[in-house]
């Protein structure tokens, strides 16, 4: 079902704190950046690997308000990786598969991820605590 990870999302309070060290320590490069108010957040992507089936990538996250995802992961938490993501050819048949399954969809239907893809995450507590986000990748 998963093809590769799609990305690694991780929280923090500071976006152009973040992406310096990631460039400076790991050379990573900002291939994306944007403000998606739908999942209350500003974001960047960084590109990390091609491979066979698509790129993976750093996705660094700053939460737009306190009342957000990221924003109350972060007062609970603190900074650190918040969710994986992995890639689907389909994301509609993937959230159906997996619904099949027992695992609850926090979405009913794909939202708008970064950089063109069609996303959708499944609650943690189905995921032994973990945050999964299944992404399709737009056609090239
Ligand atoms: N990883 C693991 N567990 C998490 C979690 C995370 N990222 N976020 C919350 N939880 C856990 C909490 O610890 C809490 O557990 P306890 O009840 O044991 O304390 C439980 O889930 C409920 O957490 P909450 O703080 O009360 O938050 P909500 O229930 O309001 O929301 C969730 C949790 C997962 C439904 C919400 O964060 C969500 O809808 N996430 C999906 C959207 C998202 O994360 N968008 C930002 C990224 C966008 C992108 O990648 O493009
Ligand atoms: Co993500």
């Amino acid at each position: 079902m998963f093809q590769r990870i799609d990305h690694v999302g991780i929280a923090c309070h500071n976006l152009e704190e973040k992406i310096e060290f990631y460039e400076s320590t790991f050379g990573l490069v900002v291939v994306s950046r944007e403000v998606n108010e739908e999942q209350g957040v500003k974001e960047a992507m960084l590109h990390v690997a091609d491979g066979e089936h698509g790129s993976s990538y750093v996705q660094l996250l700053q939460p737009l308000h306190p009342d957000t995802a990221v924003g109350k992961y972060l007062s609970k938490r603190g900074e650190g990786v918040h969710h994986i993501g992995y890639g689907v050819a389909d994301v509609a048949k993937a959230m159906a598969d997996i619904a099949g399954k027992g695992v609850r969809l926090i979405d009913e239907r794909p939202r708008h991820g970064s950089m063109g893809a069609s996303i959708a995450f499944l609650h943690p507590k189905d995921v032994g605590g973990v945050l999964t986000e299944l992404v399709e990748t737009p056609r090239q």
